[in-house]
């Protein structure tokens, strides 16, 4: 058999050859079609990949981050207690320069808003100032970042302005009650406790 002949009698005419070339062009788009899936699918995969480590690495650094926090207060003598890290100072200061001295440390005047950080406060079996104040106006007492008071351990009779003294700031004194807060003048000098919360 002549193979051109052959060939030529499959595709060569006319009418075959429009045939062929309509199904390969059939053909070709089918195949783009698949390609352009398989791409797209993959690529998609790729950004998946690449979101997810992403994340990893932001989680990695945040954890890192607190880490090296952790250490730094522990190292500088804070105690952590229940979410926050405090510090009872070996100095005395007025409340003010108290105050002054937490904030510099990215911390306040510990504020209570609990039995159980109440009952941490208390054993340190000091005059302890505490982030407490009715400075701004008299009898309206709020805590340092703004709260006002909803638990409240105020010691018997206190708080008093005793003997009609200006007794703004407030106090851990009377330790071996659990209600053992005082107000007292802002100008006394007092150890302190300062309070900074761990965003956890
Ligand atoms: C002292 C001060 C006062 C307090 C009384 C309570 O005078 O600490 O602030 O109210 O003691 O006895
Ligand atoms: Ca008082």
């Amino acid at each position: 058999m002549n193979l051109i002949p052959t060939v030529c009698y499959m595709f060569c005419t006319g009418e075959k050859l429009y045939k062929l070339v309509v199904l390969s062009i059939g053909l070709l788009c089918v195949l783009q079609a698949g390609l352009n899936i398989t791409l797209r699918t993959s690529l998609y995969g790729c950004e998946d990949t690449e979101a997810v480590l992403k994340n990893m690495t932001k989680e990695r650094d945040e954890m890192m981050k607190k880490l090296t926090t952790f250490a730094d207060y522990s190292h500088q003598g804070w105690v952590y207690f229940s979410g926050s890290f405090y510090y009872i100072s070996l100095e005395k200061k007025s409340w003010k320069e108290s105050r002054s001295y937490c904030q510099q440390r990215n911390a306040d005047l510990v504020i209570i808003n609990s039995r159980e950080e109440q009952e941490f406060t208390r054993r340190f079996r000091k005059e302890i100032w505490i982030g407490l104040t009715d400075r701004e106006e008299e009898g309206i007492w709020k805590w340092v970042d703004g709260t006002p008071l909803t638990t409240r351990f105020w010691g018997r009779d206190e708080p008093n302005s005793h003997k009609g003294r200006d007794e703004d700031c407030g106090e851990i004194k009377f330790y071996d009650n659990e209600k053992s807060w005082n107000d007292k003048p802002c100008d006394i000098e007092n150890v302190w406790i300062c309070e900074m919360t761990l965003a956890l």
